[in-house]
């Protein structure tokens, strides 16, 4: 328990409550906010507020007043816990990570690059990864100027020694180019890419002259484009990119905004594309021939029994084509950066017979819960996810903590909480949730219309005490849409528009489109685009959708985050106007209630901080006692445990179970290890004195 901070700041650890309840949780977040401490404990846990401006606590020396200390020794701060997931992994050699949550806007990002920079020590390469993915990743939306758009998981790999050696990144994308957003390097690109670049590329210096832009709306400049355009070329330069890698990147930039700007027309039954002169353009920038480019807008290669004939687009189908190839290729960009990065910062050669075993910090930044205006298929996913992750936390932190009590005969009051692992079912599981009603949608080609699925979601669903609709709720004034379905998520009610969610969730990329790709005469365009191999004959297989996609990255997530040892950051969002003055009451309260904060309180002020089987306590912290030093006479483990202790006065601090020794405050812990090293040092001076023959 953080002790060290004056009481003018509130309490350091909401642990120390007077008495735990609402008002009073609330009252001192209100009050650390206002005095400018920003972060707060619940244990371990770390409970982050937004400061909407620039605090000088970040420093090269703050990080070095964190280092090697415990965390109540110093004021709360994400430095501590990634110091202390950095010591739980050296001392037990095991992996663990830290999972960063809360809704859009609440400084999940500025905490995980905070985080990182402590963690990676001098890793320049992963640093400069984060600005390249930050730029790719990132856009403008309602909540966040700089919203994260995908999900990212690093693990960062030390070796025996405790340095980081290198990385792995897993992304998680969602929203694609042309959507709601406009990805922050589209505006680096048109504001800062220098003249030359800009005309080689076709490109005008001006935002509105792109329809995809504008579309995403919210023009905005900022006086640093030209800053960061040459930032992020140089952090891939560093990186290793190619110059040749680089060019293709913005080339490929350059493609979106001319093929937002395509315009068909008919003549007659014939589809034709208006401005003809961007085809060209289009040529020269995919590196392939104009008339392929032509003809893959305007055609599509369908075999029918043995002959393969080409049919040509409606006005409508050309459209949805054009602006399909322009989100897959962002997409596929995207990924393809994110690979690269993972090439050259992954851990090679790494031989652990010779290196002892190399261990990991996984870190977790992905995008916050979202209500919008408008909620569609992206929504959808991101706010799913952050039920898994809620979840997780439930497991952890509020389930398996009281299972473990019971289990081991400690004495113990359940403690209440909203268990959201039926929103968890609603959405995935088979047969009857959202997403397997999508897919199964999905199957009927061409038939099924978005208004089909909300029917058999109703049909389905009707009886869910988180699924509504407003046919299955007519007089709800909150549904104000046919079209809207509803679900009564963990952090709140949001409703989703249905249109679109076939679409989005059907691989709907046109082969054709993926064969001139490949066909690209730019190499690596065209390793981008592997598929694009195979002759119209040969694509049978049906992909996978996005939902499954999604599903299932989820799910390994999850699993991978519970194979670690956890630490959590819990972010709010003070209000929604991005003032770094006030603290909206209200608003503030709904996430202290749903991330379930004061459950988190409760459960840690009646448990314990620290576990541990009877045989491995001994083996630690034997030494101390001459009960148990060099071996115990009594009848078990735990009859020895507990002489050690009350030799020590610890006695009240404690719990015994079945097969473990429960130790409620770290202070304890910290007694312990200071007793032990100082037993370990006078041994050693002593079996130096003997071997010296001084003795
Ligand atoms: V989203 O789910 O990606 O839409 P985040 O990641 O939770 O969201 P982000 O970290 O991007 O939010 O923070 C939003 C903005 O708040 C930042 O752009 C900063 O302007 C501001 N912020 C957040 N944390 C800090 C901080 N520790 N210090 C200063 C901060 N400003
Ligand atoms: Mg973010």
């Amino acid at each position: 328990m953080a002790e060290h901070e004056s009481l003018e700041f509130g309490k350091a650890d909401f642990v120390l409550l007077d008495n735990v309840s609402l008002e009073e949780f609330m009252a001192n977040l209100k009050l650390r906010f206002e005095k400018g401490r920003i972060y707060s404990y619940i244990g371990e846990v770390v409970v982050s507020v937004n400061p909407y401006r620039a605090m000088n606590i970040y420093g090269r020396d703050t990080i070095e007043q964190y280092k090697g200390r415990e965390l109540y020794e110093r004021p709360p701060h994400l430095f501590a816990i990634a110091d202390a997931a950095y010591k739980a992994m050296k001392r037990r050699n095991k992996d663990t990570c830290i999972v960063i949550s809360g809704e859009s806007g609440a400084g999940k990002t500025e905490d995980m690059s905070v985080t990182s920079v402590c963690l990676y020590r001098v890793k320049n390469m992963l640093l400069k990864s984060n600005c390249v993915l930050e730029a790719f990743g990132n856009a403008k939306t309602n909540r966040n100027d700089n919203s994260s758009r995908f999900g990212k998981y690093m693990d960062i790999n030390f070796d025996f020694k405790g340095d980081p050696i290198g990385g792995h990144i897993n992304n998680y994308l969602l929203e694609k180019v042309g959507v709601k957003s406009v990805f922050k390097c589209i505006f680096q690109l048109v504001k800062g890419a220098p003249d030359a670049q800009l005309r080689s590329l076709h490109i005008q210096r001006d935002p509105t002259a792109y329809t995809y832009i504008k579309v995403g709306g919210q023009i905005k400049s900022s006086i640093n484009d030209s800053a960061d355009f040459k930032a992020v070329t140089d952090a891939m330069k560093v990186i290793g990119f190619t110059t040749g890698e680089i060019q293709t990147v913005y080339k490929i930039l350059a493609t979106i905004l001319h093929l937002g700007n395509l315009k068909f027309g008919s003549d007659g039954d014939v589809t034709l594309i208006e401005n003809s002169k961007l085809v060209s353009v289009l040529g020269d920038l995919l590196s392939t021939k104009d008339e392929n480019v032509e003809k893959a807008l305007l055609y599509r290669t369908v075999a029918t029994g043995r002959d393969v004939i080409d049919k040509q687009h409606t006005h409508q189908e050309a459209s949805y084509g054009r602006d399909a190839l322009a989100k897959a290729i962002y997409e596929r960009l995207f990924c393809w950066i994110v690979g690269r990065i993972n090439d050259i910062i992954e851990v090679k050669n790494y031989d652990a017979r010779v290196h002892g075993k190399n261990t990991v910090i996984g870190v977790l930044d992905i995008y916050g819960f979202e209500i919008f205006q408008n909620n569609s298929f992206e929504q959808f996913c991101i706010n799913y996810c952050n039920e898994k992750l809620q979840q997780l936390f439930i497991q952890l932190v509020l389930k398996q903590e009281q299972e473990e009590y019971q289990r081991e005969g400690i004495p113990w009051k359940h403690i209440d909480y909203f268990n959201n692992q039926i929103i968890v079912d609603l959405v995935e599981q088979q047969h009857k949730g959202i997403f397997a009603v999508l897919d199964e949608a999905c199957m009927n080609v061409g038939k099924v219309t978005d208004e089909m699925f909300l029917q058999a979601l109703n049909g389905k669903l009707a009886k869910h005490a988180h699924y509504t609709s407003r046919k299955l709720s007519p007089t709800d004034k909150n549904l104000e849409f046919d079209r809207d379905f509803r679900i009564r998520h963990y952090a709140g009610d949001v409703a989703y528009s249905v249109v679109g969610f076939i679409d989005k969730n059907k691989d709907t990329l046109f082969q054709d489109f993926k064969r001139l790709l490949y066909n690209s005469s730019n190499p690596v365009l065209k390793a981008m685009w592997p598929e694009g191999k195979l002759s119209i004959t040969e694509v049978t297989k049906r992909p996978l959708t996005a939902a499954t996609l999604f599903k299932n990255s989820m799910i390994s997530l999850v699993e991978n985050l519970a194979s670690k040892e956890p630490y959590y950051v819990r972010c709010i969002k003070p209000n929604d106007v991005k003032s770094p003055l006030l603290f909206e009451h209200e608003r503030c309260k709904h996430q202290v209630e749903y991330l379930g904060l004061l459950e988190n309180v409760r459960v840690r002020r009646a448990g314990f901080a620290n576990r541990q089987t009877y045989p491995r306590f001994l083996q630690r912290y034997k030494m101390i006692s001459e009960f148990t030093w060099p071996n115990h006479d009594l009848p078990s483990d735990k009859e020895a445990v507990k002489r050690l202790l009350q030799g020590c006065g610890f006695e009240h601090d404690v719990a015994y179970g079945k097969t473990k020794v429960f130790i409620r405050t770290p202070r304890t812990i910290f007694n312990l290890e200071e007793q032990r090293a100082e037993m370990v040092k006078r041994i050693v001076l002593f079996l130096q004195k003997v071997w010296r023959g001084t003795l």
